[in-house]
């Protein structure tokens, strides 16, 4: 993977500003969000993959790509995750995961619970969310509730809404 930033241990605000400058390089879109994310080990405090809206083939969300680049990494092409010690991983993303899709593709919070089956000790376990998702799209996103039925941790990092809605809609047309 290319070269990552080295960031201090529970750092949320710098992991979510990372986030947001991943977001910045996808390519705006009228019928989505661009949305940047970041997977962290907490166990050896270090970026272990990264993503954004529509960075691999296909209609990809942020959180999408980001698990995805990781599971290939870990597994090799098609190939069961394997991983000596248990990862505690904790993803840091700009916007809320979606629960639904106006495309009907897997959420990402379905991919996000899916982790958790890696192994014991294995998979995602908190997730850091700059914005809830606009009703926009999908009407109010279930995601939060989803995660925290399934026992993962929900935590909100603020201050930085203006200017992930900004970069997050850069692609809709403006009401002024
Ligand atoms: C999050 C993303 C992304 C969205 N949300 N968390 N990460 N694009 O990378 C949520 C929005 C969906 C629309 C359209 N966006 O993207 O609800 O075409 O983009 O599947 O519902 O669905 P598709
Ligand atoms: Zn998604």
């Amino acid at each position: 993977m290319e070269q990552q930033p080295t960031i201090g241990a529970l750092d949320h605000k710098a992991y979510m500003q990372y986030a947001l400058d991943l977001a910045r390089k996808s390519t705006p879109q009228p019928t989505n969000f661009c949305v940047g994310a970041v997977l962290v080990s907490e166990t050896d405090n270090e970026i272990v993959s990264t993503g954004y809206t529509l960075e691999l083939p296909g209609n990809t969300h942020a959180e999408q790509c980001c698990l995805m680049k990781y599971e290939e990494e870990v597994n090799g092409p098609k190939g069961r995750l394997r991983l000596s010690t248990p990862h505690s991983l904790v993803l840091y993303t700009t916007m809320e995961p979606c629960n639904k899709r106006a495309s009907g593709n897997e959420s990402c919070v379905n991919r996000i619970l899916e982790t958790r089956h890696w192994g014991a000790g294995q998979g995602i376990l908190k997730v850091y969310v700059g914005v809830q998702e606009p009703t926009k799209f999908v009407g109010v996103n279930e995601g939060r509730e989803k995660l925290g039925e399934a026992g993962i941790q929900y935590v909100h990092v603020s201050g930085m809404e203006k200017d992930i809605l900004e970069v997050a809609t850069a692609g809709h047309e403006r009401e002024n």
